[in-house]
């Protein structure tokens, strides 16, 4: 007896209906969606550039429309079309804040891990971490990790205006968005500099007290960048890809800035004209001097002084130098410390992270 043919009662259509009224969903149904992805990761994010002209007036705008900037920041953020939940890139929130002299953005905290460049600093321009004061000059980075009271202030006479950088497309995506104000405009500051968490993590730290590390409080000043910067711009080799490219780090840990954030200042210098490659790590750069283009897949983005753009996940890129015989300066934020820790950070066509050792000593290198 042979067997029946298998006549099916109801159409997979109907059935996967059926399946979706008991909450439940047939493996079958991701196959267009794996199919798509061959070759991936394939983002939604589209290559964007946000020029500083349109910012900036958009900001002076802010500045009549938006009088007190109170607890909700003057924050023009940067919203990449591709995308559904909003962000510039898959995890990571740019965008613009200015604060008017006088002003204060009151406290609060988040899971959100954030971090400031500062466009137009002065040393009366400050956000408080923790309760600890970190100045805000040019060019300056500042943290503020996850769950870290911060409020901004302006005390100077200059309209404040910096680069906001968090991970809050990341956090809303892991499900942890929450959010804590403190329900007065100011935190408390540590009466006495040496009481700082912040001091602990130079040069020198006190030798009787346990080490302090994690989600700290810290202060990039720009001055201290540019000389290691032009240090190593004065010769040597560099990344084909990115020229002269630095890593801020934790000096606690000697890794990247924030957990979930990798931040990067890098130099093309004038001919520089960039390989290309692709990162599974999103980023978004800010231009802190000169011109220059970069290409994106099919897209090629001039930029200049204070414009951002960014290179979404997995697309081939290129950076050049513009041709005015200037050096070029980017600021860079990426999410790679994530996709490390989760195993997933890769390069193409070859990794250019720890590629190379440290220099020898002298002695050695004359044997080598
Ligand atoms: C935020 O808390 C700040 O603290 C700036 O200055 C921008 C964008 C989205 C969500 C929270 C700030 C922000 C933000």
């Amino acid at each position: 007896m042979s067997a029946k043919p298998n006549s099916p009662v109801k159409s997979l259509a109907s059935f996967d209906k059926d399946l979706a009224e008991i909450s439940i969903r047939g493996q079958w149904q991701y196959d267009e969606m794996l199919e798509r992805l061959i070759g991936g990761p394939k983002t939604a994010a589209l290559p964007m550039m946000w020029k500083w002209d349109i910012v900036q007036r958009k900001l002076m705008e802010a500045c009549d429309v938006m009088a007190e900037s109170f607890t909700a920041r003057r924050n023009l953020s940067f919203i990449n079309p591709g995308l559904e939940r909003g962000g510039t890139s898959q995890t990571i929130l740019a965008g613009m804040q200015a604060v008017k002299p006088g002003e204060v953005a009151w406290a609060h905290r988040h899971p959100i891990s954030a971090l400031r460049f500062v466009m137009d600093g002065d040393p009366k321009l400050f956000t408080v971490v923790n309760g600890e004061v970190l100045t805000m000059e040019t060019n300056d980075l500042v943290l503020t990790p996850a769950w870290t009271w911060h409020d901004h202030h302006n005390e100077s006479d200059i309209l404040g205006v910096w680069l906001d950088v968090l991970d809050v497309p990341l956090m809303l995506s892991l499900g942890q968005m929450a959010y804590q104000p403190l329900g007065e405009t100011t935190q408390p500051i540590r009466a006495e500099r040496h009481n700082y968490l912040s001091e602990r993590t130079g040069v020198v730290r006190p030798l009787w007290e346990q080490k302090v590390g994690g989600s700290m409080p810290r202060r990039y000043p720009w001055k201290e960048v540019k000389r290691q910067l032009d240090l190593f711009c004065e010769g040597g080799p560099a990344s084909p890809y990115d020229d002269v490219i630095l890593e801020y780090v934790d000096p606690t840990t000697g890794g990247s800035t924030l957990p979930t954030l990798r931040c990067c200042v890098q130099r093309l210098r004038p001919g520089f004209i960039g390989q290309q490659h692709r990162r599974t790590a999103s980023t978004v750069y800010y231009v802190v001097e000169g011109e220059g283009s970069t290409r994106i897949g099919d897209t090629e983005l001039h930029w200049g002084p204070r414009d951002v753009f960014v290179v979404p996940t997995w697309v081939w890129h290129e950076h050049r130098c513009g041709a005015g015989g200037q050096a070029a300066t980017l600021f860079s934020v990426s999410d790679a410390p994530l996709l490390e820790a989760a195993q997933l950070y890769r390069e193409e066509p070859e990794s250019q992270v720890g590629r190379r050792s440290a220099p020898l000593p002298p002695l050695d290198a004359r044997k080598a």
